[in-house]
């Protein structure tokens, strides 16, 4: 019989694509456990405090680089934070453990634990600031959206590739008032814009997933956001341009201290993504990606999808957790 050899570190990231999956459940289920009740930060202080914990059981040498936040201002999950039991490879991560706080503590649609893993060296050490961005999903020809071209102008570019009318094209930003002047660019052009209070990770995804009906993110959000829907359109193919805003001093030398030579570097997904990843993200509301944590009497249900990149899988994992219900564990 023939044997199949697999490459150590190959099966060792087969596996974490897997674990991974534990690591925003846990998350999840630690936030959702206080969704609705207007308390942001504890919501994120338990989703933090999950992930950390999860994390450090995985067998990989870790290191944050997209986090909470500078060592000074977060205590933990911080940029440069070591995490994982060390015996295995050494990994670059991105976490968001509660992205949409907001939505959490409204508990409105939307909110997800997220995380992106790559071999070291290969994820945007990126500070925590503003990104410009644009992304659309896969099977369009390279070249179809420009970062530096205006809103009406990519979604003319995207109509035509599509080979449908701009105003049958859906465009999704972040409700903010510095996107007022876009917005009613896309809406003078007849196109329809789609408006989120927050959550850009799965706002740039909605454009890789046929069902949601979104064609393009556009607009500003943050960098931490940025790479970790870099690495999930990574996986599952799209394009992506974005660059950092860099308007202050001490943002300037902060970028400087991060290695970031070029502050106004226009990012492609492989400038942000160097190489293979891993993404996992489970719902803590539910939303349009994922259903959100259910708690019921005894058990307790997720919804999660991992993606990884090697060979392009998605896999969704309903999962019922029986013990953690049992013992209330976080
Ligand atoms: C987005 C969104 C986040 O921040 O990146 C946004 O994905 C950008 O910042 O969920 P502003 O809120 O300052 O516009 C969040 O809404 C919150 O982190």
């Amino acid at each position: 019989m023939a044997t199949i050899t697999v490459h150590p570190e190959l099966l060792l990231e087969r596996i974490l694509s897997l674990e991974i999956v534990r690591v925003t459940e846990r998350a999840a289920v630690s936030a959702a456990r206080l969704r609705g009740r207007g308390k942001e930060k504890d919501s994120d202080q338990a989703a933090v405090d999950a992930m950390r914990r999860e994390l450090n059981k995985l067998p990989i040498d870790g290191t944050v680089v997209i986090g909470e936040g500078e060592i000074d201002e977060a205590p933990m999950l911080f940029i440069g934070e070591k995490v994982g039991n060390k015996s295995g490879p050494k990994v670059d991560i991105a976490v968001d453990p509660l992205e949409g706080t907001t939505l959490c503590a409204k508990n409105m649609p939307g909110a997800i634990a997220t995380i992106a893993m790559a071999e070291a060296g290969t994820l945007l050490h990126a500070p925590d600031c503003y990104m410009d961005k644009i992304a659309i999903g896969p099977g369009y020809p390279k070249g179809t959206i420009d970062l530096d071209a205006s809103a009406v102008d990519n979604i003319i570019s995207l109509a035509k590739a599509k080979g449908v009318k701009p105003s049958e094209i859906t465009a999704i930003l972040l409700d903010r008032p510095r996107h007022a002047d876009k917005i009613e660019a896309i809406r003078k052009l007849g196109a329809s814009v789609s408006l989120i209070s927050d959550g850009d990770v799965a706002g740039v995804i909605h454009c890789a997933e046929a069902k949601t009906g979104i064609d393009i993110y556009l607009g500003i959000g943050g960098a931490p956001e940025g790479v970790l829907s870099a690495a999930a359109l990574r996986c599952i193919g799209g394009q992506m341009q974005t660059r950092l805003i860099i308007d202050t001093e001490e943002l300037r030398e902060r970028t400087k201290k991060m290695g970031i030579k070029d502050p106004k570097k226009k990012y492609e997904i492989e400038d942000m993504v160097k190489g293979d990843c891993l993404f996992s993200a489970t719902g803590v509301t539910d939303g349009a990606m994922l259903r959100g944590v259910k708690f019921g009497k005894n058990m307790i249900e997720t919804e999660t999808v991992v993606m990884r990149s090697a060979t392009g899988t998605v896999r969704r994992v309903v999962a019922e957790h029986r013990q953690l219900a049992k013992f209330h564990l976080g």
